[in-house]
């Protein structure tokens, strides 16, 4: 499995939905950032080949949080990584069927799944089964979790139970007021911020700054 290298430890969601300006940004940015994760408003403003563009200045992640029965999520996973897709996020509430489906549907890209929502909204029903998905996820073979930066002590908590084998991506910096630090210091291996550069006048400038919190500025 081709693993997503490990340097700025900074993920850039490109949420901008205009396509000239999400490559500029891209290419603003793509050589401090680990990845750049892309959602459905850049998508279905721009379509699915901005997958491909993108991929040429970062590993892209595909933040589709798929939850569907296996078959279809097979036919969106397949889709992704055939566009270049580096790894696709999914949601693991829909059971051990449609997680195992992803993983295989991926082959060598990676599947990453959605414990703890980072939004006010995500105590309500992904909290109090987070470590359970956790574990489903780690039993099904996926190679990391997204776990939420606005509540660090989560994060922690998601680490305890699938320990070191695996990826923690932590959305909710910048914008949503979590820290870069606080989510590497509670056991992410990633902060993913999106608004809070790609958003910003200078989204290099910012970018630093988010490394520079993080302790990796190169
Ligand atoms: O729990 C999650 N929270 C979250 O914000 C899971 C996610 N995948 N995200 C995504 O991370 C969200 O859809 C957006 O693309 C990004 C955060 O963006 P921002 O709040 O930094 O602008």
């Amino acid at each position: 499995m081709k693993a997503m290298k490990k340097e700025s430890r900074l993920v850039l969601a490109l949420d901008e939905t205009d396509g000239v300006k999400a490559l500029a940004i891209a290419e603003k940015v793509g050589d401090i950032v680990d990845a750049i994760k892309i959602n459905w408003p850049l998508v279905l403003s721009e379509g699915p080949q901005m997958i491909t563009r993108l991929s040429e200045f970062s590993e892209v992640i595909c933040d589709f949080k798929v939850a569907d029965i296996p078959n279809t999520v097979r036919l969106i996973v397949e889709n992704s990584v055939s566009r270049g897709a580096s790894a696709v996020i999914v949601h693991a509430f829909t059971g051990d069927d449609s997680l195992k489906a992803a993983v295989e549907a991926a082959g060598d890209a990676e599947v990453y799944a959605v414990t703890e929502m980072s939004h006010p909204g995500g105590r309500m029903f992904t909290a109090p089964n987070a470590e359970a998905m956790a574990r489903l996820g780690v039993e099904c073979g996926v190679s990391g979790f997204i776990a939420p930066a606005t509540r660090p002590e989560r994060i922690a908590a998601v680490r305890a139970v699938v320990g070191d084998g695996f990826k923690i991506l932590s959305p909710g910096v910048g914008a949503q007021g979590g820290k870069a630090s606080d989510a590497l210091r509670a056991g992410a291996d990633y902060a993913i911020v999106g608004r809070a550069i790609y958003g910003s006048e200078d989204p290099r400038a910012s970018a630093l700054t988010f490394l520079e919190d993080a302790g990796t500025v190169q």
